[in-house]
């Protein structure tokens, strides 16, 4: 329909020129235009500030970082918006008053100007130098959380798969055991692939939301089982894609606890969400994973309360379902002969 009174409009307007004839209805249509370009710029500014005015609080800008390295991020978003703002609203006020001020008039000529040394250096020296001054402010920030940790940091593995988190914790040994993709196996309690003949995978953890510290640095050790996903931490402006075969590390500092964010925000429901940033299939959405950032004391209540993985693969060894408790020594032997059992059920025989 539009397209239709448009095309009608045009139609019309060409008619009406060839009756009052072309040069008085060009000038008409020049004088027209030359308002009409006006009243873009000034709408179309107005609709650009008007949007950030109405959406603007909508976006987690105002909420401010939830971590201590975001507030970096949050910085550098500030300035590269200042940056660019400056040359939009340049140039597009150029663009407009431009065509209105120098529309077609009697006896006008216009300057013929075709090359500037000069010009070409000033608009390219400067948008290089900060262009590169945004580059290295990001640059220094990526060597950053990608680099190594604060010494007090904790640790907390995340591994994506279509379609779903699966969060380690290393226990108390702070040493996340060795895995192998080939003893992945989710029907016998083993979603990772955790090696049970290495020690340091006996007191490895994996709860169903992911508890941080506040305060306290966190390093992610991120895998992917399938596809490229992405750990995407909206609220502590961070992420970093999962990929299967190459660990990937960033590590943060949590500002407030999850009830402090409530409070702030008055939403009693508030959680800190990882989204995945990569569209990784039909149920891309629903990977939708929480982080609970609680005070140490919290965390450490928390934490006491979850059993191993090890005892879900091996619920015999569990000393809490168990009356013989299994001296902690035997346990890489008893793994093993248990790993055996599963593996020959069928073959094994009382030969002794
Ligand atoms: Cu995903």
């Amino acid at each position: 329909m539009i397209f239709l009174v448009i095309f009608q409009i045009a139609k019309a307007s060409e008619y009406v020129s060839v009756l009052r004839g072309e040069k008085k209805a060009r000038e008409q249509a020049n004088k027209i235009n030359g308002f009409l370009m006006l009243a873009f710029l000034v709408f179309g500014l107005a609709g650009a500030w008007y949007c950030n005015e109405l959406l603007g609080k909508e976006t987690l800008f105002p909420q401010g970082s939830a971590s201590i390295e975001g507030e970096e991020i949050d910085n550098m978003f500030m300035w590269t918006l200042l940056f660019t703002g400056l040359v939009f609203l340049a140039t597009q006020i150029a663009l407009f008053w431009f065509a209105f001020r120098y529309q077609e008039k009697e006896g006008r000529k216009t300057v013929f100007f075709a090359h500037s040394n000069k010009l070409e250096a000033i608009w390219t020296i400067i948008p290089a130098i900060v262009l590169t001054v945004l580059v290295v402010m990001g640059l220094r920030h990526w060597f950053k959380i990608t680099g190594d940790p604060p010494k007090d940091s904790m640790v907390v593995e995340i591994t994506g798969q279509q379609f779903g988190w699966t969060y380690r914790y290393p226990g108390d040994d702070g040493i996340l055991g060795k895995k192998n993709y080939k003893l992945i196996n989710g029907g016998e309690n083993n979603p990772l692939g955790q090696d049970w003949q290495d020690a340091a995978n006996y007191d490895d953890v994996l709860p169903t939301n992911m508890y941080l510290v506040t305060g306290k640095p966190v390093k992610l050790v991120i895998n992917s089982k399938d596809v490229i996903h992405d750990v995407g931490l909206p609220h502590f402006r961070l992420k970093m894609d999962a990929v299967p075969g190459i660990p990937t590390t960033l590590w943060f500092t949590p500002k407030w606890t999850t009830e402090e964010m409530r409070k702030r925000l008055n939403k009693p429901e508030f959680e800190y969400e990882i989204v995945c940033d990569q569209l990784c299939g039909a149920s891309h959405y629903s990977m939708r994973g929480i982080i609970k950032v609680v005070t140490q004391e919290e965390y450490d209540a928390e934490l006491a309360k979850l059993k191993p993985n090890y005892f879900a693969a091996f619920p015999d060894k569990d000393p809490s379902t168990k009356k013989e408790v299994t001296p902690v020594a035997d346990a890489p032997e008893a793994a093993k002969t248990t790993v055996a059992l599963v593996e020959n059920k069928m073959a094994v025989k009382p030969t002794l």
